[in-house]
């Protein structure tokens, strides 16, 4: 509509004027990755996200997507001005693994090796060994399996159960979830696999291990758009948040992506396959984070940056 047109129009002035750009996540509403796309920003996942945003050239970055990924381009680009469309955008995962109870987990298992997943505040990568997202997860776990490390893995615990069968890796869980892939359902999806027998499933690994047992690809976003490109399926049905059908659907043209069910219906699911902190990032809350940054902007303390830039190094450079 008029309004939003405008927004977009306003939006694309204040990046040119103030040197920002656009880092958006797959998650996000369509609007805000094609704006990214638009305006030479980049859409991508939380890893490839804090990559662009440490070598692009910008003085701002607007990161539109859950708050850690906030930070975490804050802890990588110290230099750069690190704004959000709103600080509200949370994750349960971040909420659900406190740092003072995280520690004492530690506290009480010194021989472990501690491995978060990027979905995780600040203060609790500052205690952390590795950070890792899912793009990665397998491959650094492996190697640390592979050279005799036991791991305390935090927080989702069903990619955390994904990463230990498929390493073999000795890994204590913490019980965090996401509450998008957490609503995916293994009975739901069977009976959607009869409606469309032709039809890949292609699953996040937050999701429950039901779920997974019934997929043709496992992977991250961005594992899951490549699996969209590659696969000769005409169909496929997608358990991870809708925003990626956004990308995917450029990757894969002509394919029809259809969402993978969840357990309640349209009106009992809680997030129903979209995250409603992803869902937070509109072009109002962009334009205002452009033309007000307070209330917008991203600090993280110097002593919790300087360690929790020590794991996120160590991944970015596992992964170069
Ligand atoms: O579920 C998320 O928040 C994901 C997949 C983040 C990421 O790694 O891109
Ligand atoms: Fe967190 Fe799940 Fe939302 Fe991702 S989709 S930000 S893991 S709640």
């Amino acid at each position: 509509n008029l309004q939003q047109q405008q927004y977009v129009q306003q939006i694309k002035t204040l990046l040119k004027q103030k040197n920002a750009v656009l880092v958006a996540h797959y998650y996000t509403d369509p609007e805000i990755q094609a704006l990214a796309e638009e305006t030479g920003g980049c859409i991508s996942d939380s890893l490839e996200m804090a990559r662009f945003g440490r070598d692009c050239e910008a003085d701002t970055l607007i990161v539109a997507g859950v708050r850690f990924m906030g930070e975490t381009a804050k802890i990588i680009s110290p230099e750069k001005t690190v704004l959000m469309p709103t600080l509200e955008a949370t994750c349960s995962l971040d909420l659900g693994c406190p740092v003072d109870q995280f520690s004492a987990f530690c506290d009480a298992h010194p021989d472990h090796t501690v491995v978060v997943y990027a979905n995780t505040s600040a203060a609790v990568k500052a205690r952390a060994d590795w950070v890792v997202t899912s793009s990665i997860a397998l491959e650094i776990v492996e190697h640390l399996d592979s050279v005799g490390e036991k791991i305390i893995w935090a927080p989702d615990r069903h990619l955390g159960a994904y990463i230990a069968k498929q390493t073999g890796a000795d890994m204590l869980m913490w019980q965090g979830e996401c509450i998008v892939h957490d609503e995916f359902s293994a009975k739901a999806l069977i009976d959607m696999k009869h409606l469309y027998p032709d039809a890949a499933v292609l699953v996040h690994p937050e999701s429950p291990a039901s779920v997974i047992a019934l997929a043709d690809a496992v992977g991250s976003t961005t594992q899951l758009i490549n699996a969209a490109k590659t696969l000769p399926n005409s169909h496929f049905i997608v358990a991870t948040d809708r925003g990626i059908f956004y990308k995917m659907q450029q990757a894969a043209p002509g394919k029809i992506l259809l969402e993978a069910p969840t357990g309640g219906n349209g009106a009992t699911c809680k997030s129903c396959a979209h995250c409603p902190w992803m869902a937070m990032n509109g072009l109002q809350a962009i334009h205002q984070s452009l033309t007000d940054s307070s209330g917008h902007e991203i600090f993280v303390d110097e002593a919790t940056r300087q360690r929790a830039l020590v794991p996120l190094n160590r991944m970015l450079d596992f992964s170069a």
